[in-house]
């Protein structure tokens, strides 16, 4: 060992020339082999107090800088110590952190300052120093790394604060979906037949001349296709059903000679002047049973029995005659009034009834037509509109609400 370059690093030739005291800490403690050397010059610069100062080098190879003494450095670096604990506390954002560093612990910082004046010491004593520079260092950093993490601990905190919810604000009401009140009372519907064991057919809304009225027992030119104003369409021979009749039609050409009961509900189309009580679409839900020994008590047994599940036990109920292409007797069959119980109001239209279903013993042409041997089986067969019962249980006075998908509408029920 020998000449300058051992202590290349605490010298200031130049910047390229500085080896920082971090990286060559090592070196006072270990001499150094290989580590870059300043050229060879024999003055260098040193930084006293952050001062270059020009010191010499010596024939034994180190640098004597007046009379600093190892307690002189050792007193710097605790002074140094000192100051920057008590400036890292009131270091609060990022900036003023890094500020900190490059003043402390930075190439150009004051500890480094102070131990390129190493060089000075006697060679011994050198290691002491290097260890009190360096646990001071390792000191100082994890001090700054302890307030680094207070500090994005504290910006967390104060970002949690600002976007904190208050938990004590009444909330926001939900508004919920609901059913639409036909779905509503189609799914009323379905469960109280299910329980009386009808299951649901369903079928086609475009349907043939045949299926719409032949079957029906209404030939090519019967005035009682009269009943219903039928949307025809461009293809001869094909109409929007009228009735959800037709999907009995088929239920009975698929089941015979098997016994039958299902409803069939479903969407109908009628050419209608739309006003508050007709609309051109709207739903029907008919109901069919098929079977030996059926008679017309089954058909008020089981029209009494939806009654009172549908609309609370204990319905009075009335039959009138009436008159359908395809049943025989045909009847009409009332309930008493949902909203007034029969005393008169404006959804009865002061009747005290309201008409609920329309029924009748299945006409034996239908039941042959179908599939079945007159002779042999008989059923019964109604038909309701939901659309129309949903506006006399929740009291709406206008079935074009169903369709104008206006939801203040559901607000009522
Ligand atoms: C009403 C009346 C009714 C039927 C529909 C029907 C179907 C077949 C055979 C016999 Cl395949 N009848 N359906 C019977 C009587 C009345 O509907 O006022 N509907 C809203």
């Amino acid at each position: 060992m020998g000449g300058t370059t051992e202590y290349a690093g605490n010298f200031v030739p130049g910047d390229e020339c500085v080896v920082s005291f971090f990286d060559s800490i090592d070196t006072v403690a270990t001499p150094l082999v290989g580590v870059p050397s300043c050229p060879s010059t024999s003055a260098y610069y040193m930084l006293v107090d952050g001062t270059p100062t020009r010191g010499v080098a010596t024939e034994e190879g180190s640098i004597h800088m007046g009379n600093t003494t190892r307690e002189d450095i050792v007193q710097q670096l605790e002074q140094v110590l000192r100051e920057a604990q008590a400036t890292l506390t009131r270091a609060n954002n990022s900036e003023q952190i890094q500020a900190w560093h490059s003043e402390y612990l930075g190439r150009k910082g004051q500890l480094t300052g102070i131990l390129r004046n190493l060089g000075s010491l006697a060679p011994e004593e050198r290691p002491q120093v290097g260890k009190v520079a360096n646990d001071i260092k390792v000191t100082l950093e994890a001090e700054l790394q302890a307030r680094q993490e207070a500090i994005a601990h504290a910006a967390l905190e104060a970002m949690r604060r600002a976007e904190s919810v208050d938990v004590t604000l009444p909330g926001r009401p939900q508004t919920l979906g609901k059913l639409h009140i036909t779905t509503r009372t189609l799914r009323d519907i379905y469960m109280i037949f299910a329980e009386m064991g009808f299951q649901i057919y369903e079928s086609p809304e475009v349907e043939t001349d045949e299926y719409n009225f032949q079957l029906l027992n209404m030939p090519p030119g019967h005035p009682a296709r009269d009943m219903w104003d039928t949307f025809y369409t461009t293809t001869p021979g094909l109409v929007l059903r009228t009735h959800t009749s037709p999907g009995q039609a088929w239920a009975m050409r698929q089941y015979a000679p098997e016994p039958i009961r299902v409803i069939l509900p479903g969407k109908v189309y009628r050419y209608e002047a739309v006003d508050a009580s007709h609309e051109s679409m709207f739903y029907q839900v008919e109901g069919l049973a098929i079977g030996k020994h059926i008679t017309f008590s089954d058909l008020k047994g089981v029209l009494m029995n939806f009654a009172n599940q549908m609309f609370g036990q204990g319905r009075q109920a009335r039959f009138r005659k009436s008159y359908f292409p395809f049943t025989e007797p045909s009847v009409e069959m009332d309930i008493d009034c949902i909203i007034c119980n029969g005393k008169g109001c404006p959804v009865c239209k002061n009747t005290g009834w309201l008409e609920l279903v329309g029924a009748g013993m299945v006409h034996p042409r239908v039941l042959e037509y179908g599939g079945y041997d007159p002779a042999e089986f008989s059923g019964f067969a109604f038909g309701m509109g939901p659309d129309r019962m949903a506006l006399q249980k929740y009291g709406i006075d206008d079935i074009r609400y169903f369709f104008t998908n206006d939801a203040r509408m559901l607000e009522r029920v």
